[in-house]
């Protein structure tokens, strides 16, 4: 039989709430849109882990709904289920093969690539994949995988018609984030996700089912969608896109929340400024939900790790409220810290996009043609930067962001090539943190641009961030850039030091035909 993965409910009798009756949450919970059901009783006894399959047999044949039994080979034969769910240390799947009638179902849970590995071996139906985040239903004995664990796992699917669920801590407010996160390289995408607590510990499952129900409709509308029209690009409309950019950004002042190191924050925040948006530079936890309810952007730059915690929190409310993640990971590769923290970051939230010289980018992408020193970047870079970054923005799925002498700029499609700024940028303190900080004031203007009216339902509302990212992100560079030249042709500026304040004036007085005659653009 073929079972329709999408919104997996795995029982848990001991987390309904007071004054619920198990058989009332479970019918609930499948008017709410579940369309399959496990039944996993770790604590009962034989009779009674029978009887409950039973009565949620007749439950889930009345919303032709198939049912999967955890586990226990004699009660999904006793009951006829549908199929039967098998951990690592349960009946091994060859067995169960012999004993269940052909066509039933089988599932195994999967945290690791050997165990995908054997479930492909063993020609299982669908394998789940866990624990995704953190969870409080099931005592864990592996580590928690992420979001990008589960994508490399998906990978090993790649070509087999095994399907795939993720499964632990995954609700109403992480479903779009868990889908979009759980993609592998080659685009392997999840089949569905896998509920305990979101829907059984509610007290209207009808209404949670309905929640993630409603999220998965549109993230898969929206998959199609945007898979259906491909963006065109050439300079001219890049140009005049930037240019609007730039209107919006002195128009609606967007509010672009930074948290950034303690070397930039002043003149990050006066880079934003001059270009007529508004900065906060917050970094307390308490404030990361009210901030991300503005419209504006949000920069994380990790120059100087000292706020994990709110670099977390305030990277998902971001995703929840669709606003731009501007990801700047200074100096990733010059620590073990630094790398394990961009990948938990990277866990926790999805960027929009992701900025970083030719050393950090070849850190976050595990290649060692470019080597860095600390925060910058040694030797001439990649030999060919085009084909690197848009594989790297195709692996992370954002925009992606190299800069150097020639910058690059990817959406894991089209590649723009920029070539204008000063050699003098190598010689002030954050430049790259500056481009960083414009990326993310550009990128705003993007998402005001987009903002569609809130009463718009559909694909929209799948979506992770509004807006043109790619434009935001070639915007910003090519504002700093331009300004750069424009600074250091300038007859006051006799070095560094002057170099910088004649920096944040030329962006201050950046002019559409200044940025037009001297955008350097080319689309690959
Ligand atoms: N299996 P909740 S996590 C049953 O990682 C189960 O294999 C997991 O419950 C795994 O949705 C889990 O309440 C519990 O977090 C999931
Ligand atoms: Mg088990």
């Amino acid at each position: 039989m073929t079972i329709d993965f999408s919104l997996y409910l795995v029982t848990g009798r001991e987390l309904l709430p007071p004054g619920k009756e198990y058989l009332e949450s479970l019918e609930e919970a499948l008017q709410g849109g579940v369309t399959v059901v496990q039944i996993r009783e770790k604590k009962s006894d034989t009779l009674e882990f029978l009887e409950i399959a039973r009565e949620s047999k007749i439950l889930c044949e009345k919303y032709k709904v198939p049912l999967i039994i955890n586990d226990r080979i004699d009660i999904a034969l006793a009951v006829q289920a549908d199929g039967v769910h098998l951990g690592q240390t349960d009946m091994p799947v060859h067995i169960a093969k012999t004993l269940l009638p052909a066509g039933t179902v089988i599932g195994v849970s999967c945290n690791d690539p050997d165990h995908v590995k054997k479930a492909i071996e063993d020609e299982v139906d669908y394998i789940g994949i866990g624990a995704v985040w953190g969870t409080t239903t099931k005592k864990l004995t592996s580590p928690v995988i992420g979001v990008r664990g589960v994508g490399s796992l998906l990978q090993a699917l790649d070509g087999t018609k095994i399907k795939a669920v993720a499964i632990g801590g995954i609700n109403s407010t992480n479903v779009l984030r868990t889908l979009h996160g759980s993609v592998s390289t080659s685009g392997h995408r999840l089949d569905g996700i896998a509920v305990v607590s979101d829907i059984v510990a509610s007290s209207a499952p009808r209404s949670a089912a309905k929640s993630l129900r409603y999220s998965l409709d549109a993230w898969v509308h929206h998959f199609n969608v945007q898979s259906r029209v491909p963006q065109i690009y050439d300079v001219e409309t890049i140009k005049n896109g930037v240019v609007e950019l730039m209107r919006v950004i002195r128009d609606k002042s967007p509010l672009i929340h930074q948290i950034t190191n303690v070397v930039v924050t002043n003149q990050s925040a006066n880079a934003t400024l001059a270009l007529g948006a508004s900065p906060i530079m917050a970094t307390a936890p308490e404030e990361m939900h009210d901030l991300s309810r503005i419209p504006g952007s949000l920069l994380i730059n990790f120059g100087t790790i000292t706020d994990k915690g709110s670099m977390i929190l305030a990277g998902q409310y971001a995703n929840e409220a669709q606003k731009p993640i501007v990801f700047d990971p200074v100096g990733v590769g010059a620590t073990q810290f630094r790398k394990t923290t961009a990948s938990e970051l990277l866990n926790a939230w999805q960027a929009s996009v992701i900025k970083g010289n030719a050393g950090e980018m070849a850190s976050l992408a595990n290649s060692n043609e470019v080597q860095a020193k600390g925060v910058d970047s040694v030797g001439p870079g990649f030999a060919d930067s085009a084909t690197f970054i848009r594989e790297i923005a195709k692996k992370e799925r954002c925009v992606a962001v190299m800069t150097g002498p020639t910058d690059w700029v990817s959406d894991g499609t089209i590649v723009v090539k920029l070539e204008n700024g000063h050699k003098i940028l190598g010689d002030i303190t954050g430049s790259g943190c500056l481009v960083g900080t414009c990326v993310a004031t550009f990128c705003a203007g993007a998402s005001l641009l987009s903002a569609a009216p809130e009463t718009s339902p559909g694909p929209e509302l799948a979506k992770l961030v509004r807006g043109n990212m790619l434009m935001g992100a070639v915007g910003g560079v090519l504002a700093l850039t331009v300004a750069a030249e424009c600074a250091a042709e300038r007859s006051d500026v006799h070095g560094s030091g002057t170099f910088l304040p004649a920096l944040i004036d030329e962006l201050y007085n950046l002019k559409p035909e200044t940025l037009l005659s001297r955008a350097k653009v080319q689309v690959l």
